[in-house]
């Protein structure tokens, strides 16, 4: 973690549009219910990496397992799974003549279980860790947990009962959510590796999509503007579900600071309500989704009511900026980017930019009134030129970043993702970064995705290495967090330090996160079944 923290406003008026609200009310999603039951016994084994949950019993044996003081056990329910869940008790022994006080720990993965969160010291709240302390009166019967958790096992542990009984589950039901309707195909033709992070990747999407694209449903089980853009990409490629996109759009437009700025994420609980956080790069990502939504739907009546608020995003982008360029705070993070250490984001943010002037030029030749387009095209060049004059080092041949006019690949990413850079020159420069180790490097498979879809970009045709460097890149870091035995992909993974979280303690990373679903996503858009029907990548904007 950079020791800088997100940008917030907590004095900000706020500002909403009810009738933005009443459509985001009215694309409401249904959400699917499923019963699931767990599968089988585990006990937790640690090894290399990640500790493994290895097979400790046959389910059909909980019923008569009576468990004292200090006994625990953990639950697999086969999957991982979003939902709430029911435990039926009972007691064994003489009459119940104390209540009986249990600990249950829900984890996505099962190293979760072996961590103390008695000594969690990270800096966000400790009230994400998905654990309960119950005390049970009289044992006999069902008991419901009223929150919803995201988990694969379930660690029931007996803290105390009496001398004079003992306690017992009888059975255990989840009731899975999401409001993914589909099964997407299967990607049949590619080698099992890379069809097995498919699945995974779709499953942490699915569990993703509950009311709205949450980033995680175990943390922080919300709207994310940079989350939703990367799921909302992957959805259109899989689920197919645009309503939820839409209704999330609207969300957004619904709730902003009194200026029309939107925010960085936004509460859906108990009312639609913009979060006080900002992030220069999230704020312009509405245009992004709006036109990516437009790009899939052709919904005129969504663009319209909608660009207003996009155009906005630009305006108010501009107050951060100096120069043509985003001028980053020593104090707080500005722009997001990434979490790793050490980077500096202008120089990717200028990339960003270009990206999103690119996306909103073309929502303005449809929709925008007079003048907006001539405004945004002139924004547009005046980037394009910032990015050679001011970021561009041609001893190094790679754009640096300021303040320290350091090299990191993610900066490399953007400006090739927002052809800033292009043709053989993209291309060159993508196949100096992705090998270039003293480039500083990415964390969070938010900005590995970033890497890869920029390879994937500078592409220039099926046989180009370029693909294979993505492809190597999905397997060695996705496919690595599915030998460490992921069911969904995760908030933060670096290979070199698996137990590394940008919150200073992995007890509460999130270990099913909407922005690591996208090889789903990626292999869909580049490597289709029939590869030679498609062109190698797509235009940025094919208006
Ligand atoms: C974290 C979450 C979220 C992300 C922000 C920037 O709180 O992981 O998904 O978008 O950071």
């Amino acid at each position: 973690m950079s020791g800088k923290v997100m940008k917030t406003d907590p004095g900000m008026r706020r500002k909403t549009n009810p009738s933005f609200l009443r459509k985001a009310a009215e694309a409401k999603v249904c959400i699917h219910k499923k019963a699931v039951r767990p599968e089988g016994l585990v006990r937790i084994v640690k090894g290399d990496g990640f500790a493994k949950a290895a097979l400790d019993g046959e389910i059909e044996a909980l019923p008569g397992m009576a468990l004292s003081r200090g006994e625990r056990v953990i639950l697999d329910f086969g999957d991982h799974y979003v939902g709430y869940l029911s435990i039926k008790l009972s007691a064994s022994g003489s009459h119940q003549d104390a209540p009986a006080f249990l600990r249950l720990k829900f984890a996505e993965i099962p190293q979760e279980l072996l961590e103390d969160s008695e000594s969690y010291d990270g800096w966000i709240s400790r009230g994400w860790i998905q654990e309960e302390f119950l005390h049970i009166d009289s044992l006999g019967g069902w008991v419901s947990l009223p929150r919803r958790y995201s988990f694969r096992y379930l660690e029931v542990l007996v803290l105390d009962t009496s001398e004079k009984f003992k306690v017992c589950i009888e059975d255990a039901v989840l009731e899975a959510v999401s409001s993914a309707s589909l099964e997407p195909r299967a990607l049949t033709y590619l080698p099992p590796a890379l069809q097995r992070i498919d699945r995974i990747a779709l499953a942490t999407l699915r569990d993703c999509m509950q009311e709205v694209f949450e980033d995680g449903p175990k943390r922080d089980r919300r709207l994310w503007l940079g989350d939703l853009r990367l799921a909302a990409k992957t959805n259109y490629l899989t689920f197919g579900d645009t309503e939820l996109v839409k209704r999330c759009l609207y969300l957004f437009a619904g709730s902003t600071r009194d200026d029309g700025k939107i925010a960085a994420c936004l509460f859906t609980e108990p009312e639609p309500e913009c979060d006080d956080t900002f992030l220069w790069d999230y704020s312009l990502f509405f245009i992004s989704v709006l036109h990516d939504y437009y790009m899939e739907t052709g919904d005129e009546e969504t663009l319209h009511d909608l660009w207003p608020s996009a155009y906005r995003q630009l305006e108010t982008a501009l107050e951060d900026m100096e120069d043509g360029v985003l001028k980053e705070s020593p104090e707080v993070i500005t722009a997001f980017i990434d979490w790793k250490e050490g980077l500096d984001r202008e120089g990717a943010s200028q990339g960003v930019w270009i990206y999103v002037l690119r996306q909103a030029s073309a929502l303005a030749s449809i929709t925008g009134l007079p003048g907006q387009a001539d405004w945004i095209k002139g924004l547009l060049d005046e980037a394009l030129r910032k990015a050679r004059d001011v970021f561009w080092d041609g001893s190094l041949c790679y754009f640096v970043s300021r303040p320290s006019g350091k090299a990191s690949k993610i900066t490399q990413a953007w400006m090739v993702l927002s052809d800033a850079v292009t043709g053989e020159d993209a291309r060159s420069l993508m196949l100096r970064t992705v090998d270039d180790e003293s480039l500083l490097g990415v964390m969070t498979p938010y900005a590995y995705h970033t890497l890869v879809e920029a390879l994937l970009h500078a592409s220039t045709g099926p046989e180009d290495l370029l693909r294979k460097k993505a492809l190597d890149m999905i397997l060695s870091y996705w496919g690595r967090m599915a030998e460490f035995g992921a069911d969904t992909f995760w908030e933060s993974f670096d290979p070199e330090d698996p137990y590394a979280s940008p919150y200073g303690n992995m007890q509460v990373n999130s270990f099913c996160h909407a922005w690591s679903c996208t090889p789903s996503w990626l292999l869909r858009e580049y490597f289709p079944a029939n590869q030679a029907s498609r062109p190698p990548s797509k235009p940025r904007c094919s208006l």
